[in-house]
């Protein structure tokens, strides 16, 4: 079910449209409402999860938040949250987190999820699939009708080792959905995007839907080169989601 809230500092709409990163920030604010003293704590990567992760760090500092514990979900995060003094430690030391926080690249009507774009996704998975809670933060940008129908890429972690094998094979099996394959390389440099766990990330680009999400999860996975792929199902128990209009609250 949906709930509607207003930002307090919304009380009346605003009649112009809010930038996209007020929006992601509005998001993270809220959902750290859900941290509480003495937690382990799943934290995200990406521009929306920036924002929970400072404001964690900010009421850590004020001691307003005591007794928490972060697991970072990428080494970029790793660095933010360092630098705004949350203790950190990870899922060997705690291998059941009380609530993770991250943001999507797409969320669909019933939470599920494509993460990735922004370069985590196989950390991501572990520390939010170790958690009793998942809440996930998104502006409205976010919410599609279908996972995979956007036409944005579904990333997948592989391994290195011949690349292009893996990539032929993943066109080959999603070949009715008219899958395009690409290895994903850096903007500026041109050079091969590398993951936080020395791997490489394919992007499937689906020009006709894919059907069911866990079938098509459960056969990328059986790929051999294969490491973890982005669509998240079943995984989210909250999303919040920050429009022009307010705050909605979905949970599973
Ligand atoms: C990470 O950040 C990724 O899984 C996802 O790709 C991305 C979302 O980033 P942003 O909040 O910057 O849109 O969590």
């Amino acid at each position: 079910q949906f709930s509607v809230i207003t930002p307090s500092s919304l009380s009346s709409p605003s009649p112009l449209p809010m930038a996209q990163d007020d929006l992601k920030k509005i998001a993270a604010y809220k959902a750290v409402e859900f941290v509480e003293s003495g937690m382990v704590v799943g934290l995200g990567t990406g521009s929306t999860a920036k924002h929970a992760v400072d404001r964690i760090g900010e009421l850590v500092q004020q001691g307003i938040l005591t007794d928490i514990i972060g697991i970072p979900t990428s080494t970029k995060t790793h660095e933010q949250a360092l630098s705004v003094n949350i203790p950190l430690s990870d899922l060997d030391a705690h291998p059941v987190l009380d609530l993770a926080i991250d943001g999507a690249d797409e969320v669909d009507p019933d939470l599920n999820l494509v993460k990735g774009r922004g370069g985590s996704l196989l950390r991501e998975k572990m520390i939010e699939f170790a958690s009793k809670k998942f809440v996930v933060i998104v502006d409205e940008s976010k919410l599609v009708d279908h996972i995979g129908g956007s036409g944005l890429a579904m990333p997948v972690e592989i391994v290195p080792f011949c690349w292009k094998f893996t990539a032929k094979r993943l066109e080959l099996l999603f070949e009715e959905a008219d899958c395009v394959a690409k290895l994903r390389t850096c903007e500026k440099t041109g050079e091969v995007f590398v993951t936080d766990n020395s791997n490489y990330t394919i992007d499937l680009y689906f020009k006709k839907s894919i059907g069911d999400l866990k079938a098509a999860g459960d056969a990328i996975l059986r790929l051999p080169g294969v490491v973890e792929h982005g669509m998240f199902v079943d995984m989210a128990t909250t999303v919040i989601v920050a429009g022009d209009n307010g705050v909605t609250v979905k949970n599973k």
